[in-house]
């Protein structure tokens, strides 16, 4: 709550990317004065980074919505929020009746994991929908770590994180937390932490196809040809077995499947992999070395092996390297959060994997979605069961999805749209209803997946620094407006009386530090009340041991080797050859970057954070662009198999030989948008060349990495 007599300070925290940093927020009423690091937050310790000091601009931008938009033959007009939730509601039902419970398909965007009441009341809309379309950013993300976590762990959530802080030797592959501040290792202020484990004695290195600003400051930095790790973590499993170096140690009697593994990477020695890779076998052997030498050592593998064709081999290969050389759920090793709010809950999960498939591509649903790569087939294909209908929430799948300029053309087709978004943008231009939410320093906030994907235990509740105003409501009570009207069974008492903070409470006391007495019978422990009373947070412990009680297999053992893994590999060991053949001069392989100054698509409104050079370039590497007769900052045409760019180049020595680097996000010049972002800024989307048939075979994520285009010299 607000009071203006005098400034005031505010701690909170921002939930802008995975990090989690306290903020410290000096204002006088609604001004604000300053946006610094909150020293006194025991897990940021003061870290903060351009997004976050930019949240007040956020909650001032004139371009955000903030009371509902209905589109008509004259555009958008504002209309009342009853009217809104009545002309959604009705719609999609008179689609659903016609049509049936799949022909409303929904889409949840990047946003709704960092905002508590979305992950407490989406889950809600989805049951009152009924459909089996449904996607998420997940399936262009972190599917692949989900993935080999439910099938090597038995639960999707049961994802190690890298044990930053007490490591003595980490091997970042496929990651850039200098310029993404860390991602499935929720970690703030994480270039302290890098360069602590260089202070005490430790090395990181960095294998990635771009010398970043991580490997920058790395101790090693090692080029990889995008999308061929699976090759390097072989190789390496390779030479773990050929001498012998298996060190189970606790996990010793918890695992199964340790035979079928010897036999898959036999014929994936150094010398044959290094070809396809691009390392050589020098460096393969000597980081092998390395790492089996520390006791304290690991791999962590982010974006970069995850999206590419590989990305679940990857993820699998990552945790099953790491475990049989006593890695796993050991001390600066790869290790399992236990946070206050459990997202692995204690029975073992139900059946999540192929429950039903994608109706065009045939690909299987994982824990309720399908891969957003066959959304606008979706759409586009006729028959029952076909999309009519879509809701989207917090996403700009336009922008951010492979092959976004084919969905933009399917979203026009569909026969209603409602957008849950606080500005009109490329996507949410598509639609026929915006609704608008409260957003930032409006709401109140606690990170129920990020604690659980965090580098140490913790809790940390933040009041809304702004009450709504116009009418504004938050995330929540849309999807709870949407969801009585829209369920076909009554709703419970419970559910219509419960609120965020209600579910809060009760998750944290029946939670692990949340005590119940059955002398007194109440909770003692950890309440949000005591949570609420901490500001600027509250340390529960570093990552402790978690096997064998944290596994949720039905026969409570690791699965090292699951059958669906292993059939992959099976292919891909008949597909591999250890040569490759070499790019034609102007073809190259195309991989992402992000910057420190952006945030995925939507930051861009945001001019003080994106202002000065233009960041949405090619890199290519100087001597192959001279090859092309290439100069820095000359226009240039990228073309693959779904379209074609115009984007200048930008010339560099970081990038390996044959890699180009493009980033996502950009492309804000479309039609019918209200955005006020610089012709300068605007950039082209990426995500018009990436290809919507790329995917990992085994987890159907998008493969943007690696995929082959063509420059040419305009
Ligand atoms: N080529 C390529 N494509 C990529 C990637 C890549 O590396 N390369 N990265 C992928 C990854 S990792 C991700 S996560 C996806 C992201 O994909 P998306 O989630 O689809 O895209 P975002 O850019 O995060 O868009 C977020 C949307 O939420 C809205 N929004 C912001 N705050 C709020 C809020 O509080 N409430 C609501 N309701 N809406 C809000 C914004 O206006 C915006 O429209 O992109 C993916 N696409
Ligand atoms: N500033 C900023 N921060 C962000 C975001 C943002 O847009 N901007 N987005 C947020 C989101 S949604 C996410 S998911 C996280 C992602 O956070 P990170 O996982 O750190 O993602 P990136 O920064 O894209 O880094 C991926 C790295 O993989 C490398 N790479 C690409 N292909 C390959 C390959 O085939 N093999 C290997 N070994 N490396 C490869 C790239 O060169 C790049 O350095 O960042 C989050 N934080
Ligand atoms: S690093 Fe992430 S959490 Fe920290 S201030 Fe920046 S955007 Fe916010
Ligand atoms: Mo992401």
């Amino acid at each position: 709550m607000i009071n203006s007599k005098g400034p005031k300070t505010h701690f909170r925290v921002c939930n802008l990317c995975e990090a989690m940093c306290g903020l410290a927020i000096q204002h006088e009423g609604d001004q604000i004065l300053s946006i610094k690091g909150d020293e006194k937050d025991p897990f940021s310790k003061g870290a903060i980074c351009p997004k976050g000091a930019m949240m007040g601009e956020v909650y001032k931008d004139p371009d955000r919505l903030r009371k509902p938009l209905k589109k008509t033959s004259n555009g958008f007009v504002e209309i009342g929020w009853e009217e809104a939730f009545d002309e959604v509601a009705n719609r999609l039902n008179a689609i659903r009746s016609s049509h049936g419970n799949n022909a409303v398909g929904i889409y949840a965007g990047n946003p709704s994991v960092h905002n508590y009441g979305t992950m407490l009341f989406l889950g809600g809309l989805k049951k009152a929908l009924k459909t089996q379309n449904s996607f998420s950013a997940t399936s262009m993300d972190q599917l692949p770590h989900h993935f080999a976590a439910y099938f090597m762990f038995g639960s999707g959530m049961r994802v190690p994180i890298p044990d930053i802080d007490r490591t003595q030797y980490m091997i970042v592959m496929g990651a850039n937390p200098i310029a993404s501040n860390g991602s499935l290792m929720t970690a703030a202020g994480v270039d302290k932490r890098l360069k602590a484990i260089q202070k005490r004695g430790g090395k990181y290195v960095v294998i990635d196809p771009r010398k970043t600003e991580t490997s920058k400051l790395a101790d090693q930095h090692i080029f990889i040809k995008p999308a061929t790790d699976v090759y390097f973590l072989l190789a390496m499993m390779h030479l773990i077995f050929k001498n012998n170096s298996i060190k189970l140690g606790h996990l010793k009697q918890h695992v199964q499947g340790l035979d079928d593994l010897k036999n898959v990477a036999k014929s994936f020695s150094p010398e044959k992999v290094t070809h396809i890779t691009g390392i050589s076998v020098e460096d393969i052997y000597q980081i092998i070395e390395e790492y089996l030498a520390t006791e304290k050592a690991v791999i962590y593998g982010r974006m970069g092996v995850s999206t590419q064709d590989h990305g679940g081999l990857c993820h699998w290969l990552i945790n099953v390297i790491n475990l049989l050389t006593g890695h796993l759920d050991t001390i600066g090793g790869s290790m399992f959060t236990n946070p206050a709010v459990p997202l692995v809950r204690n029975k073992k999960g139900k059946n999540s994997f192929d429950r039903w498939k994608s109706r065009v591509r045939g690909l299987p649903e994982f824990e309720g979605e399908i891969p957003v790569s066959t959304l606008a087939e979706e759409i586009t294909t006729e028959g029952e069961g076909q999309i009519k209908a879509m809701v989207i929430n917090a996403g700009n799948p336009v922008l951010s999805s492979p092959n976004g300029s084919q969905l933009d053309k399917a979203l026009s087709q569909l026969d209603f749209m409602v957008s849950i978004d606080i500005y009109l943008n490329e996507t949410s231009r598509q639609a026929d209803i915006i609704l608008p939410p409260t957003t930032g320093l409006e709401i109140d906030h606690y990170d129920l997946v990020f604690h659980a994907l965090a580098v140490s235990n913790d809790a940390k509740f933040s009041r809304a620094l702004f009450q709504p105003k116009y009418g504004q409501l938050h995330d929540w009570q849309i999807l709870k407006a949407l969801t009585k009207r829209l369920s076909k069974k009554k709703l419970s008492f419970f559910y219509r009386i419960s609120t965020p903070k209600i579910l809060l409470n009760l998750a944290l006391l029946t939670g692990p530090y949340g005590k119940f007495s059955s002398v007194t019978n109440f909770f003692s422990g950890l309440s949000l009340r005591k949570v609420r009373k901490s500001v600027h947070g509250i340390k529960l412990g570093p990552l402790s041991t978690m096997f064998p009680e944290g596994l949720r297999t039905s026969n409570k053992k690791i699965h090292l080797a699951p059958e669906l893994f292993l059939i992959e590999l099976e292919k891909l060991n008949l597909k591999f050859k250890d040569s490759t053949t070499p790019l034609a001069q102007n073809s190259f392989s195309m991989i992402g970057r992000r910057h420190l100054r952006s945030n995925n698509s939507w930051m861009h409104n945001t001019e003080k954070l994106i202002n000065g050079k233009n960041r949405c370039t090619v890199m290519i590497n100087s001597n192959d662009a001279e090859k092309l007769g290439i100069k820095n900052n000359e226009e240039v045409l990228v073309k693959s198999r779904v379209g074609s760019i115009k984007i200048p180049s930008e010339l560099t020595d970081s990038l390996m030989p044959g890699v180009i680097s493009i980033p996502h996000g950009f492309g804000h010049h479309k039609k019918g948008t209200q955005l006020k972002v610089a012709e300068a800024n605007a950039g082209v989307s990426v995500n018009d060349i990436t290809d919507d048939l790329r995917i990992d075979a085994l987890t159907g994520n998008a493969a943007f990495s690696g995929q082959i285009v063509e420059i040419v010299k305009l």
